[in-house]
């Protein structure tokens, strides 16, 4: 497989003017005929006439209505065509219904639908399948189907055709086609300068219940969009469309996003708080990119960053503001360590934007889209909140309608600022996760005293890149005097350096210093720090991340020193959780996560960076002995808070009440530890909505009483899919260790496990992944379940199998033997005959 590399880039030889397409809809026979407008690109490189296509059967070409022969080969077609401009026509023939790949035109459940990003749409017709190639669509489909649907605007329709014309130019990965029996809610959004805009969530029939929540959220994206950013919706319709068959959450096709149903469909019955959360999140997401992605587009995808960096950071600016802050930034947080340095510090390390890749669809990883959205967030800390507003309206005046790079998007911000921001731009090319060293002098004088802060950073070398020049690092700092007192509020000391010290005088007594406030950079710090400090910063800092972060550290610190057999500050870590958990100043969505324990993949990580081997069934057992020493220790306040937290009357998925049941329900998870059960089977009894139904349902699993729960929840919930993916996934991700192979094997062989569903593999494969004590399992069972699986659907569904292969990117945290048989495993997944360029890549880059 051949290697794309960023340097080499080079335009298009010719623009697309106009693209029509008819599709003469039959599942084993699709026709497309496509009529494109081309004309020379000024002072385009010279080079044939090249048009990507795969998997297409050219029934007929003609070039100005003339019949052509062109060359075809497995990825395109060449063709000698006129030196000005001409109109290019094919009709070629495809294969939705056995398209499993679900990339191109495909059906799920006899629907008709697409996914174009990143070059899918070449296996639709062939086109200049790249993301600079930009141009208005009419697309007229025939079929007898009654909902049919494309981009942009309808135009027309009769009986067994629909038109529809996008007069917005967009590069053919956000082209996007559905057909089906579809049942709409329907709703309408006036835009600030007076567009009325129809809006539809079509779903299959019996799914309508499910739809007035993301329509709510859809409605509130809008609204936001335009209040924070001056962004409007450009088009008359706004359709969403719900697939059951869907690789990805969501995709933001140009006036048709398509949504996994998991990421749209929602109903309290069904859906939980998380997952009303995450709908909200992804609607927003999708609805935002219509202007930071649409709009402005990206020239290629090695700045892939550009649009989903920044859309990320926008969805989540989003989600604090409808939500709370402080507890959206911790959740940001905990998925930015548990993904995203994960990748950053193991094999699969890659800067925000790559410098080459064989399989563009395996870099949509939490380096391009979380660190991605960090790297936004430092530059709106080093610029300040009205310079960002003002460089993002020159970018939507420089950059509308064009396909750009994060050279154009740093040019905005040095031309609005002033600032130069060459070293900041090593953001993106740099991977690996920086440390941070801290260390701390302190000299009383008669004036006050003089707190100094060293700061030292390094990167670590990633796989290409040996050595690391020093970052721009925004470090938000504030201090507390040791009565509590902030003393110096929080200020953004900015690090360029290799080595630096910053300052702080006239202070009436040694400061207790709160650093890295709000997460200000994607770093690890490094500093010492005793038991009694964090319990302090947990007591006292003014700054919300901070203080759930000292609590962390506490944890850590805890679980580190039981695991090493040595003395752990276990009841001044209890104290200070009790403490905090207690008071009812602080959000109950702030308790509940300063309740949660560091996740098993998280410590094993942190082990790891400390020079040790993890062993994660010591880290299983440790978690487990701290959370009963919590019980035992807690269950009076646990009781009490079980008990206040109850939400009364109907549920509602805000913000207030979902950050209730989430500390009722950490509450729930210690005292199952302690009362067998009890609590968890009477709330599984009478729960009226899936949150609390299913977090009982959990706790049951975690303490192995779980089986009339988990045969009574099949029974009443066999019909619903995305229930039934929670069904799969609980009992395989929280199975015991040594079962949980056993499991995952078990419900491979039920009759619901439709493996050929990206949305019930991972429930069962994914969720052994994210068992990490079983998936680790010293049997080595596990890896070699996930590794048949892989090699299994590879052929199908190349795309999930590669995403689903980073399971093993840890590997080499691990002992000699999980190593061997880790590798074993892998080699053999390699060895497979025929497997996917996708897969390929990803094993060959994990074994490197
Ligand atoms: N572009 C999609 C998203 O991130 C993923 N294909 O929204
Ligand atoms: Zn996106």
């Amino acid at each position: 497989a051949q290697t794309i590399y960023l340097a080499d880039y080079a335009p298009f030889t010719h623009t697309v003017e106009q693209v029509h397409l008819t599709f003469r809809l039959a599942p084993g026979a699709t026709r497309v005929l496509s009529r494109i407008s081309f004309a020379p690109t000024p002072n385009a490189p010279a080079g044939p006439f090249f048009l990507h296509g795969e998997q297409l059967n050219l029934i007929s070409a003609r070039i100005d209505g003339a019949p052509v022969t062109p060359e075809v080969t497995a990825t395109g077609l060449t063709c000698p065509v006129p030196d000005g401009p001409f109109t290019w026509e094919a009709e070629v023939e495809i294969s939705p219904e056995t398209n499993t790949a679900l990339e191109g035109l495909y059906m799920s459940r006899s629907m008709y639908c697409t996914q174009c990003e990143a070059e899918g749409f070449r296996k639709i017709t062939f086109y200049p399948d790249r993301p600079d190639v930009m141009a208005p669509f009419t697309v007229r489909i025939e079929s007898d189907l009654p909902v049919l649907l494309s981009n942009g605007n309808p135009t027309g329709n009769g009986d067994g055709w629909a038109e529809w014309t996008d007069p917005w130019p967009k590069p053919a990965y956000l082209f996007a086609l559905v057909a089906g029996e579809l049942v709409n809610h329907a709703d309408r959004f006036t835009t600030a300068s007076g567009r009325d805009v129809e809006l539809n969530i079509w779903v299959r029939p019996g799914d309508e219940h499910k739809c007035a929540f993301g329509m709510d959220a859809l409605k509130r994206s809008m609204q936001w969009d335009e209040e924070v950013y001056g962004r409007e919706y450009d088009l008359d319709v706004f359709n969403i469309v719900a697939v059951d068959d869907f690789n990805m959450g969501a995709m933001e096709n140009k006036g048709l996003n398509i949504f996994n149903s998991s990421a749209v469909l929602a109903s309290p019955e069904t859906s939980t708080d998380a997952n009303f959360e995450r709908i909200e999140g992804i609607i927003a997401h999708e609805y935002f990119h219509n202007w930071t992605g649409n709009r402005i587009t990206c020239r290629d995808w090695f700045q892939l960053c550009l649009k989903e960096g920044l859309t990320v950071f926008r969805d989540q600016q989003f989600t604090g503001d409808m939500r709370s802050h402080a507890v959206k930034r911790i959740e940001d947080v905990l998925m930015l360590r548990g993904r995203q340095f994960r990748e950053d510090n193991g094999p699969l390390a890659h800067p925000v934007r790559p410098e080459s890749f064989v399989e563009i669809n395996n870099f949509y990883t939490a380096t391009v889209y979380e660190k991605g959205a960090e790297v936004i967030g430092m530059l709106k800390r080093l610029v300040g909140d009205d310079a960002y507003y003002q460089a993002l309206d020159l970018y939507f005046d420089r950059h509308d309608g064009q396909a750009c790079t994060i050279e154009d998007w740093l040019k905005v911000f040095e031309d609005t600022t002033g600032r130069d921001l060459s070293q900041f731009k090593r953001w993106y090319a740099q991977a690996g996760t920086p440390r941070v060293r801290v260390d701390e002098a302190w000299s009383p004088g008669p004036k006050g005293g003089t707190y100094t802060l060293h700061l030292r950073q390094t990167t670590p070398p990633t796989p290409g890149q040996p050595d690391k020049e020093p970052l721009v690092i925004p470090v938000a700092v504030g201090l507390l005097s040791p009565n509590g007192d902030e003393v110096v509020p929080t200020q953004v000391l900015e690090f360029t350096e290799v080595s630096q010290a910053f300052k702080f005088e006239g202070l009436a007594s040694r400061p207790v210093p709160s650093i890295l406030r709000g997460f200000s950079a994607p770093v690890i710090l490094e500093r010492q720090s005793s038991a009694d400090e964090r319990a302090f910063l947990l007591a006292h800092d003014t700054d919300p991340f901070n203080k759930w972060e000292a609590g962390r550290g506490l944890a850590k610190d805890v679980l580190s020193r039981t695991i090493a057999g040595k003395p752990a500050p276990t009841a001044s870590f209890v104290d200070a959780l009790h403490a905090m958990a207690a008071d009812t100043r602080l959000d109950p969505a702030f308790r509940a996560l300063a309740l949660r324990l560091p996740a098993q993949d998280d410590m094993a990580q942190t082990l790891f960076d400390s020079g040790l081997t993890p062993d994660p069934l010591q880290i299983y057992s440790a978690l487990r002995h701290l959370r009963e020493t919590i019980a035992a220790q807690m269950g009076g306040l646990l009781a009490d808070l079980y008990d206040e937290m109850a939400v009364p009357g109907p549920y509602r998925p805000d913000a207030e009440d979902s950050g209730r049941r989430s500390l009722r329900q950490a509450a729930l998870s210690y005292l199952t530890l302690i009362d067998g059960g009890a609590r968890a089977r009477t709330q599984f009894a009478g729960a009226d909505n899936m949150t609390e139904q299913l977090g009982a349902l959990s706790c049951l699993l975690d303490i192995g009483a779980a089986d009339t729960a988990l045969a009574d929840f099949r029974t009443q919930w066999q019909n619903d899919r995305l229930v039934m993916d929670k069904w799969f996934g609980l009992q395989v991700s929280l199975a015991p260790p040594d079962t949980a192979a056993v499991r995952a094997n078990a419900l491979t062989e039920d009759r619901d496990f439709d493996w050929k569903n990206p949305n019930r593999f991972r429930a069962v494969i994914g969720g052994l992944a994210m068992n990490p004590a079983g998936f680790h399992d010293p049997s080595g069972a596990s890896y070699a379940l996930v590794t048949d699986w892989l090699i299994r659907l590879d052929p199908v569904n190349p795309q999930t199998t590669a995403r689903m292969s980073t399971a093993f990117e840890t590997w080499k945290r691990y002992d000699a033997d999980r190593q061997g048989m880790i590798r074993e495993n892998l080699e053999r997944l390699a060895a497979t005959p025929g497997l996917s360029r996708d897969t390929t890549e990803m094993v060959s880059r994990i074994l490197a």
